[in-house]
C-alpha cells in the first residue's frame, strides 16, 4: 500500500517541477516580449541619405535590443498616417517618424498622446499648434545648413574678380518639407546682403536624382550660360544635375559652381575630383540617439526636447585628405 502512494507522490512532484520549468520558460518569453517595441515610420527611399538613415535605425535597434516595427511610406503622407495609426492600434511603447512634410500631423499626434504613446520626431520637423503632442525632435539644423551653403558662396565670390555676378539656380527638395523650407531660408538670408549674388530660379526636384536631372535640363534650356551656380538641397539631385550638365557640355565645378547638402561618400568623392565645390554635411546616423531617447522616455527619465547633430561644410578650400569614410 505504501508503494503506490510513493509513486503518486513522485508523479505529483514531477508534474510540479514541469509546471515550474514551464513557468520559468514563460517568464523568459515574457521578458523577451518586454523588450521595448518601437514603431518607426520612414517616409521613403528617395536618396542615399534616406537609405543610410533607415539602416542606422535598424542597426541601432538591434544593438540596443529594441524590437522594431518599420514601415516605409514611399513618399506618401497618407501612407505615413496609416502607419502611425497602425502603431497606435498595436500599442507600441514609442513611435518615431520622419515627417515627409511639416504640416498635417496634429490629429494623429493627438491620437498617440491619448493612447499614452510618446512620439519622437526624427530628421524633419513638424509644425503643430500644440507642442505637447510630441516628446522630442532629433535631427539636423536645416537653417544652419542653408547658411553654411550661402557662406561658402560668399567666400567663393571673394576669390573672383570684383565685377563678377553669380546667378544661382536653386534645386529645392520636397515642397512643404522642413529641410526644403529651412535650407532655402538659410541660404537666401545669407546671400541677400550681397547684390552680386542673384537667385535666377528655384525649382523642386523632390530630393530625387531623376527629378534633379529633369529640372537642371530645363534650367539649362532656359538660362544657358547665365546659369553660374547650382545650389542643390541634397546630393541625390546633384548627381542628376551632373548628368544633365554632361549632356549640355557644361563642366561642373568650373563652368558652374556646384553646392550640395548631405555629405554622402559619393558627393565627397566628387568634391575631391573638383566636380563639386561645396558639400554641407547632414548626418542620417540618428539611430543610436533614437534608441537612447526611446528608452529614457519609457523609463520616465527627463529628455531634451530638441537635439541637433553637430555638422560642418566640406569645401574646395579644405584639406579633405584625412576625412574618415562617411558611412553613407
Ligand atoms: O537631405 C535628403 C533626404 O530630410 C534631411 O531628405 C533629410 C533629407 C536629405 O531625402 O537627401
Amino acid at each position: 500500500m505504501q508503494k503506490p502512494r510513493f509513486w503518486a507522490f513522485l508523479m505529483i512532484l514531477v508534474l510540479f517541477m514541469a509546471a515550474l520549468t514551464g513557468c520559468s520558460n514563460r517568464a523568459k518569453d515574457d521578458k523577451k516580449d518586454d523588450a521595448l517595441l518601437l514603431g518607426f515610420s520612414q517616409l521613403g527611399s528617395e536618396s542615399g541619405w534616406r537609405i543610410g538613415n533607415t539602416i542606422s535605425v535598424q542597426d541601432a535597434a538591434q544593438a540596443a535590443g529594441v524590437r522594431l516595427m518599420l514601415e516605409n511610406a514611399n513618399q506618401s503622407q497618407e501612407k505615413q498616417l496609416t502607419a502611425l495609426r497602425s502603431f497606435i492600434a498595436y500599442r507600441v511603447d514609442v513611435i518615431a517618424f520622419s515627417p515627409i512634410v511639416q504640416d498635417g500631423w496634429d490629429n494623429v499626434l493627438r491620437e498617440a498622446k491619448e493612447a499614452g504613446i510618446p512620439v519622437i520626431i526624427e530628421d524633419r520637423t513638424v509644425v503643430t499648434k500644440d507642442e505637447s503632442l510630441y516628446a522630442v525632435h532629433v535631427g539636423s539644423d536645416f537653417y544652419s545648413e542653408g547658411v553654411m551653403a550661402g557662406e561658402y558662396l560668399l567666400k567663393k565670390l571673394s576669390t573672383l574678380p570684383p565685377e563678377t555676378v553669380l546667378n544661382v539656380v536653386e534645386l529645392t527638395g520636397t515642397q512643404g518639407s522642413s529641410p526644403m523650407l529651412l535650407r532655402s531660408a538659410g541660404f537666401h538670408d545669407t546671400v541677400a546682403k550681397e547684390p552680386r549674388i542673384r537667385i535666377l530660379d528655384s525649382v523642386s526636384g523632390d530630393f530625387m536624382i531623376s527629378k534633379g536631372k529633369e529640372c537642371v535640363r530645363l534650367m539649362l534650356e532656359k538660362y544657358g550660360s547665365d546659369f553660374d551656380v547650382l545650389f542643390s538641397h541634397n546630393d541625390a539631385m546633384m548627381y542628376g544635375a551632373l548628368e544633365a550638365f554632361g549632356e549640355y557640355g557644361v563642366t561642373p565645378g568650373k563652368d558652374v559652381i556646384v553646392i550640395s547638402v548631405d555629405g554622402e561618400q559619393e558627393a565627397i568623392d566628387l568634391l575631391k575630383e573638383g566636380k563639386v565645390n561645396c558639400v554641407v554635411e547632414c548626418t542620417p546616423m540618428l539611430g543610436e540617439a533614437i534608441m537612447q531617447i526611446a528608452k529614457d522616455l519609457v523609463d520616465g527619465k527627463p529628455v531634451e526636447r530638441e537635439i541637433y547633430s553637430s555638422e560642418r561644410a566640406f569645401t574646395e578650400f579644405d584639406d579633405l585628405s584625412q576625412l574618415a569614410p562617411r558611412g553613407y
